[in-house]
């Protein structure tokens, strides 16, 4: 090998990164969170073929994963979800109550490994601080580095799609962009609806709920409660990956109506 040349390290990460991150302004579907929702969708919909990119704010991808129940990294599972833990690829042992487990480090890096090598591509330290909304429908989100846009007079970038997914967790920060501008008040006049713990009723609430919230716009995840006024369900995760499937399965259905 040549002696290595410092210049030809930076070169190559600004060309390559700048390269990926041209593709990715337009695109089918762009998920916004990289949490156990929203990298299930990621997953399901570029194993589908369509162009699908995932934007997280934090440097890590995996969302409330990582950390288990208070910090304990064991991920808790019903019956129904196993079968993506499968397609996932992690080992999962059975527990008492009709439960199961894996552990939640290995469940979070397989998310994010099947994530990139389904075809979608996921980027960290992009945080979504808007949408854009053309006739009455969102067609994308405008993004910022975080600390860079919390604290400096600096400009975002906007990212359009087909369909845009909400899977930002508590937080629900595409819909609370719309509701900060009152694109939202004849529906959701509360900043947030979230109910207390009760886990059947919230993993149950999760997945039943998933739905376009405003034209364009679907939520997954913990944003379902956060924007419908769910129960949350604590550290359970198998609701997330199912409320994930099931976003995909309506996104896609939409983005292939509107090629027709
Ligand atoms: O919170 P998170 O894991 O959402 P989820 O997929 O799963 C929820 C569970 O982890 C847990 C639970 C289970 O019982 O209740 O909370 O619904 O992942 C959300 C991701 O979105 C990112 C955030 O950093 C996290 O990784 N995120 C939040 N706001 C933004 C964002 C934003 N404005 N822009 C980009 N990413």
């Amino acid at each position: 090998m040549d002696r290595l040349e410092e210049t030809t390290i930076s070169r190559t990460i600004i060309s390559t990164f700048h390269d990926k991150l041209l593709d990715r302004i337009v695109n089918d579907v762009l998920i916004v969170g990289a949490g156990p929702s929203g990298m299930m969708a990621a997953i399901r919909l570029a194993r589908d073929g369509f162009k699908v990119t995932v934007l997280e704010k934090r440097l890590s991808p995996g969302g409330g994963l990582w950390g288990g129940g208070m910090a304990m990294s064991q991920a808790v599972i019903q019956d129904e979800a196993l079968p993506l833990l499968d397609e996932i690829g992690v080992a999962h042992e059975s527990a008492s109550g009709g439960l199961h487990t894996t552990d939640a480090v290995e469940l979070a890096a397989g998310l994010c490994l099947k994530t990139v090598q389904s075809g979608a591509a996921l980027f960290n330290l992009m945080m979504v601080e808007d949408v854009c909304v053309q006739r009455e429908r969102v067609t994308g989100v405008v993004v910022n580095r975080p600390l860079i846009g919390e604290t400096l007079p600096v400009d975002p970038i906007m990212f359009s799609a087909n369909a845009v997914v909400d899977g930002t967790g508590h937080d629900a920060a595409v819909v609370q962009a719309l509701r900060r501008r009152g694109l939202l008040a004849d529906v959701f006049t509360d900043r947030s609806r979230e109910g207390p713990m009760d886990a059947a009723a919230g993993e149950a609430f999760v997945v039943e709920n998933v739905a376009e919230a405003f034209p364009g716009l679907w939520v997954s995840g913990m944003s379902v409660c956060a924007t419908f006024g769910g129960p949350r369900m604590g550290p359970i995760f198998g609701g997330m990956l199912l409320s994930g499937k099931r976003v995909a399965e309506l996104v896609a259905a939409a983005v292939k109506e509107m090629r027709k």
